[in-house]
């Protein structure tokens, strides 16, 4: 399996998040992209290659192009106001406030186009999101072109920014980008299945009135856990996209017992919707270290996932998303893929 990654994610570097009523170094850190890279080299996973170069065409075809446009911009005017470190927002335009006029100042607009404060700018943000961008149209297309499978080794990841807002570490949605790249090269359906830990809230707004886009999570009961507002079982699509979004919610303490026969049904809803091609969005974070996560999964359990996802017979691409316990995350995330390779 081929590997794509940029050496460029490392510019998104010392970011500071709120946690527990502190400002903290972030958990989102480099080594978990260099650990993860290293364990593809030992474990001789297959290449690493470079991304290719790519406008935001793509971008624009699942998020609002102000949004995309207004990115780029973010550290520029953050500079320009006389302040360094990490710009994050502070303010949001929720219930009972206006959400329908956009504003002019780099902090209001920060919280206009987020959903938290948890996707902080620093001076090599941006070009480290448009490298995570890059790797996974490149690594897309080797699957179009052929591949049974690659691996966008993404970071920043991408699952909870949505059609106009960042937010949990992510600013393009790289797996909602893929998916809407394979639909415009002429799949008629694709899937979406999300492991991450957490509900990839952004994936399911940006398809949820879609059926040609069909999107699977598997995560922590949102009544509990973070990105708390969205993610409940009884969101199953509208319009077209109705049954075409399915949440599995699970409780804190879930292990590979439970897990696993959701990723099973999981699947055999995936198999049923029988798309052109999957989409993985790969988070390790069900791990049972994982500092900000309560699930229990173990090492031995990945390779299990990953060979349950062979086993579905389709081009599949991964897309790394979270996971944050660095010192097991590249056994973890490589785990699943030569997992699938074995048993495919
Ligand atoms: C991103 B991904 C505040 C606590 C909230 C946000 C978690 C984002 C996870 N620091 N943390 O789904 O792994
Ligand atoms: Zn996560």
């Amino acid at each position: 399996m081929k590997t794509v990654y940029s050496p460029l994610h490392a510019g998104h570097a010392g970011t500071m998040e709120l946690n527990s009523g502190e400002l903290m170094p972030g958990f989102e850190k480099p080594s978990r992209a260099e650990i993860i890279r290293a364990r593809v080299e030992s474990e001789k996973l297959g290449p690493i290659l470079a991304p290719e170069p790519h406008d935001l065409a793509a971008a624009r075809r699942v998020h609002r192009a102000d949004y995309i446009d207004f990115l780029p911009t973010i550290y520029p005017a953050w500079e320009e106001s006389g302040r360094s470190g990490s710009a994050i927002p502070f303010t949001w335009p929720t219930r009972g406030l206006r959400g329908d006029v956009r504003p002019e100042t780099i902090d209001a607009l920060l919280g206009f186009y987020s959903f938290d404060a948890g996707a902080p700018f620093v001076k090599g943000t941006w070009d480290a999101i448009k490298s995570s961008y890059e790797v996974a149209l490149t690594a897309a297309a080797l699957v179009k072109n052929g591949e049974r499978t690659a691996f966008a080794l993404c970071r920043p990841p991408g699952h909870h920014a949505g059609d106009a807002f960042m937010g949990g570490y992510c600013y393009i949605n790289n797996a909602a980008v893929v998916a809407q790249w394979y639909r415009d090269q002429g799949a008629a359906r694709v899937s979406i299945l999300d492991v991450d830990y957490h509900h990839g809230n952004g994936t399911q707004q940006i398809f949820y009135a879609r059926g040609d886009v069909q999107v699977l999570n598997l995560h922590a009961d949102p009544m509990v856990e973070y990105p708390f507002f969205l993610g409940h079982a009884d969101e199953k699509g509208e319009g077209a996209g109705e049954g075409f979004n399915l949440n599995y919610p699970m409780p804190f303490g879930t292990t590979f017992e439970t897990w696993s026969a959701a990723l099973d049904d999981a699947c055999g809803k995936l198999a049923a919707y029988a798309p052109d091609v999957v989409v993985v969005s790969l988070g390790v974070d069900t791990f049972e270290k994982d500092p900000i996560s309560q699930f229990k999964l173990k090492c031995a359990d990945y390779p299990a996932i990953g060979c349950r996802i062979a086993k579905l017979g389709l081009p599949t691409l991964f897309v790394m998303e979270g996971g944050y316990a660095v010192d097991e995350i590249g056994v973890n995330a490589v785990g699943v893929l030569t997992g699938f390779e074995e048993a495919s």
